[in-house]
């Protein structure tokens, strides 16, 4: 089995399309999400209808969390207005997590850690941070250890081992801030095993960023300044 594991999308439909298009070139059936659609970029609302359309596995985000929920920071509030109310329920709808057995290991699948959407481990975190990605945790649904993991949150490919066990990080569809060329993973299963792939997709931001430039969404400038340079830019409350 083939996989494609995509995140943090981010409302960036230009890059969303760059990455299908690498994934349908590779002839790769299953696309599995794992979380922030919206939050941050110009289009959540043609995000998400992408995603209801052409992926089988979605875990929530954080700002998919925020964006549904009941922030009342502008960057929230503005996407929430572009979204339906049936877009709306279906981001506050998404599961935390998603496990699998493929060979003899229980993969998991989270957004940002297994304790919360909103708990961010780093490829620098502590090992105690890093070993807790794998233990069970109860009150999310999580009653085993699982034997590698797969998430996102942090918008930096990553292969770690810890351990023993694989830690892998997707990076970002739409927002990344390793490189700006759009990221996502390729995981294969086999009898004797698994390999992975980390790919990358050069896309026009320039589209992107002349939308959100258009769209009245806040913080366009840092927005446009992300997808430039790959780097986190901080946002600060207009005065
Ligand atoms: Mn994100």
């Amino acid at each position: 089995m083939k996989l494609a594991v995509i995140a943090d999308l981010h409302a960036n439909l230009t890059a969303t399309l760059a990455v299908h298009a690498d994934i349908k070139r590779r002839g790769i059936q299953d696309i599995w999400v794992l979380g922030d659609l919206v939050g941050k970029g110009p289009r959540p609302r043609e995000v998400v209808e992408w995603v209801e359309a052409h992926s089988n596995v979605v875990v929530m985000g954080n700002w998919d969390a925020r964006v549904a929920g009941a922030s009342n920071r502008p960057q929230d509030v503005w996407p929430r207005a572009q979204l339906s109310k049936g877009q709306l329920e279906y981001l506050s709808g998404l599961d935390f997590a998603h496990e699998e057995i493929f060979g003899n290991m229980l993969w998991r699948f989270v957004h940002a850690s297994s304790k919360s959407v909103f708990h961010r481990v780093y490829p620098h975190s502590s090992l105690p941070d890093q070993r807790e990605m794998f233990y069970p945790q109860l009150e999310r649904g999580l009653t085993e250890f699982a034997d590698a993991v797969v998430y996102a949150d942090v918008h930096e490919a990553l292969m770690l081992d810890v351990e023993g066990r694989p830690l892998l990080n997707t990076g970002s569809v739409g927002n990344p801030l390793d490189t700006v060329l759009a990221s996502y993973l390729i995981l294969e299963f086999e009898n004797t095993g698994y390999s992975v792939s980390f790919a990358r997709v050069l896309y026009d931001r320039e589209i992107e960023i002349a939308v959100a430039e258009k769209s009245g969404m806040p913080f366009a400038r840092e927005y446009a300044q992300e997808l430039r340079t790959g780097r986190y830019q901080k946002r600060r409350a207009k005065t």
